[in-house]
């Protein structure tokens, strides 16, 4: 038996549109935070046929058998028994499938002695889902060109972010990000400015980050965010992932930055807002967003660590 543990990650330069190629490559450069709290463990099992259980039901995930059928190939793996448990809502835009694959992409490497290095497995857990490329590294994470690989751009202790998680719906979402993406490639008609612009919004927010310029972040961090969510409600038909308490947090947290709280926002295809912080304001932050109507659940996450192997013995949400 083995375990594997990832956190989700949050982009703060989206990803939202793929090449027209194999191997599930983004069209744009993307880079994102890995959270810690918020933990996916997988458990991988030998067993007679290849079975695939999520929080405790066993469940037929299409993405999970294709990487798997992939991997089964290319390894000759046996079969497995893989049981996947989050700790936080799934499909909902809180980067569960990023979490899984990453987990479930590490732990098939060390159940079955592949000795994948780091970058191996960002580009099989990419196959699953490619945000997912990014919660093999820890920190401060890159997903770029040629490669494709996510590559570490800082470690965790470089900028100690905080991030507070505004839950506005535990619903899962209606439209998956793989086929609303598509949508908005196919239909948007700012999809061509979207490709244009992402790698100076990539160069900008990997300069902050490196300058720990919290300003300069906030500015990109939002405008790419924003733009991505143009994409969606410029889509045909529209992509609408917002709730009316998500659009109340958000004009709640341009308020504080106005009063002078180093804050601001991201969002991804789900109705939660993603509140990133210095640490001297996560406590207004958290309390304030708490207060915005229509919000059902605060969740505070520091930055973590990379996908990994842990023991029976490990606590489950350990950073
Ligand atoms: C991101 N998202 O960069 C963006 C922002 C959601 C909004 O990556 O088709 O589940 O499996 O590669 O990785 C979610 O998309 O899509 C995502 P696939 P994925 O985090």
């Amino acid at each position: 038996m083995t375990r594997a543990l990832a956190h989700p990650n949050i982009a703060l330069v989206k990803y939202w549109g793929k090449q027209n190629k194999t191997g599930n490559m983004p069209a744009t450069p993307n880079l994102s935070i890995t959270l810690s709290e918020l933990t996916a463990v997988t458990t991988i099992n030998d067993s007679d046929r290849f079975r695939f259980q999520l929080n405790g039901q066993q469940v037929n995930d299409p993405k999970v058998s294709a990487l798997i059928a992939t991997m089964t190939d290319t390894f000759s793996l046996p079969p497995l028994q893989i049981d996947s448990t989050n700790n936080f809502p799934t499909s909902a835009g809180l980067a569960s499938s990023a979490a899984g694959f990453a987990a479930l992409v590490t732990g098939i490497d060390a159940h079955c002695h592949l000795g994948m290095d780091a970058a191996l497995r960002s580009e099989w857990a990419r196959r699953g889902s490619a945000s997912a490329a990014r919660s093999i590294c820890g920190g401060f994470v890159a997903l770029v060109p040629p490669d494709w690989q996510a590559q570490s751009l800082a470690p965790t202790n470089h900028w100690p972010l905080e991030v507070v998680v505004a839950v506005t719906s535990h619903d899962a979402k209606a439209v998956s990000s793989s086929e609303g993406m598509e949508r908005s490639r196919l239909t948007s008609p700012f999809y061509n400015q979207w490709l244009r612009s992402a790698g100076d919004d990539y160069a900008e927010a990997a300069l902050a980050i490196a300058t720990r310029d919290f300003e300069k972040l906030a500015t990109v961090a939002e405008l790419s965010c924003l733009k991505m969510h143009s994409l969606m409600l410029t889509s045909s038909p529209t992509l609408s992932y917002w709730t009316p308490a998500s659009v109340a947090c958000m004009d709640r947290i341009r308020e504080l930055r106005n009063h002078g709280e180093a804050v601001f926002f991201t969002v991804d295809a789900g109705p939660q807002i993603k509140a990133v912080c210095l640490p001297e304001s996560r406590v207004t932050v958290a309390k304030a967003l708490s207060e915005v109507p229509g919000v059902l659940e605060i969740l505070s996450c520091s930055l973590g660590e990379g996908a990994r192997i842990i023991d029976d013995e490990e606590p489950l949400t350990g950073r």
